[in-house]
């Protein structure tokens, strides 16, 4: 059985993109192999997180999972910080990472421009990232597209560590869906939709109550002209829109063209809005579910148990491959 890990930070409350390039995913891969669904916030302290906000921002993102469809009984449900393992892998990988590598890394560009301090743990938080995913020998690695860059340094990093301290990490592969890998901003196609943006007008998030999601997708800016075509060169912010509604609606690209065509912008907005309303609302249903059973504790609680009985081994023959004490 092929292991699966991914994670997301509790930084926000996650928006349709985390949804479609994330969770989508991870509900799918659950049934056929072992999975192992982290809430990062040894991660998300990388920009500064208020305490409270950052303790409930990690329970509203396990209970998203599971309100998703993940079941905590087939896939580890855990928080990073509950698994001492990942900041002790994070510091031998960090070592193990060249200045100039991380230099490169777009995320660490944007999230740094114009920023007067920034932050070491910003700096090397691909280097954690790389740690998350050894520590599990994970093979697969669901993503949106912005976090291909970090996989390619985690296979450099487990690359060189078998080189030079023998054999022990798997290389893993991103599993990154064509359609909708990259959820752009409602407000301007040119940016990721990002659940830390200041502006909730430029996301949907996957709390937000139906009439917000109408009212958000009624004003999302369309390119010029009236076609409902997919062609994201050309046609950035349509195409854009096609990309939810195909995830949200199941329909193809293609499908969704046929249904529209003639039809203008004005119809397909509003099917739009109802499709993401129907898409989002049994989740936020049975997110209060989950939230009101004050279960969420105890999930993590038994999920980093079970990680660290992986985490704990793989921490173990790094270390000693390594040259430590032990
Ligand atoms: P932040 O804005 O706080 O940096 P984010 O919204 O970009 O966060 P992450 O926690 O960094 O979200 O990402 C969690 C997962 O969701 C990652 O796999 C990431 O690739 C995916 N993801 C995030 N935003 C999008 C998006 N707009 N489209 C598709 N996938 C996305
Ligand atoms: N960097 C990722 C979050 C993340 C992650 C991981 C994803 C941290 N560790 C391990 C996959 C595997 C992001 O979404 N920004």
């Amino acid at each position: 059985m092929k292991k699966v890990l991914s994670g997301i930070q509790p930084s926000g409350t996650l928006t349709i993109g985390n949804y479609i390039g994330a969770i989508k995913q991870f509900v799918e891969l659950q049934h056929e192999h072992e999975c192992y669904f982290m809430v990062v916030d040894l991660h998300a302290i990388t920009v500064p997180q208020e305490p409270e906000k950052l303790r409930e921002q990690t329970e509203m993102v396990a209970a998203l999972y599971i309100a998703a469809g993940i079941d905590p009984n087939k896939a580890c449900i855990f928080a990073q910080s509950q698994v001492p393992e990942h900041a002790q892998m994070g510091w031998m990988m960090s070592t193990l990472t060249y200045m100039g590598e991380l230099e490169r890394m777009t995320q660490f560009k944007d999230k740094s421009a114009g920023k007067a301090s920034v932050g070491v743990g910003l700096f090397v938080y691909p280097s954690l990232q790389a740690a998350d995913i050894l520590l599990y020998k994970a093979d697969l690695v669901p993503v949106g597209e912005d976090q291909k860059q970090h996989l390619e340094l985690t296979r450099d990093l487990a690359q060189r560590f078998n080189q030079r301290f023998g054999e022990l990490f798997t290389l893993p592969e991103p599993y990154i869906h064509q359609v909708g890998a990259r959820i752009m901003s409602l407000e301007d196609a040119t940016s990721k939709m990002s659940k830390s943006s200041p502006n909730p007008g430029s996301f949907i998030s996957m709390l937000d109550e139906p009439d917000v999601i109408r009212k958000k997708l009624s004003r999302a800016t369309t390119d010029s002209g009236r076609e409902v075509r997919f062609a994201p060169a050309e046609k950035p912010e349509i195409s854009n829109l096609m990309s939810i509604y195909s995830h949200c609606s199941g329909l193809s690209l293609a499908e969704i063209e046929a249904k529209y065509e003639g039809q203008g912008y004005g119809a397909f907005k509003k099917d739009l809005a109802e499709q993401v309303v129907a898409t989002l609302e049994p989740i936020q249903q049975r997110y209060k579910e989950v939230r009101a059973s004050g279960e969420i504790h105890e999930i993590l609680r038994r999920g980093s148990e079970k990680a660290r009985e992986t985490a704990s081994v793989t921490l173990r023959q790094t270390m000693e491959a390594m040259g430590f004490l032990m």
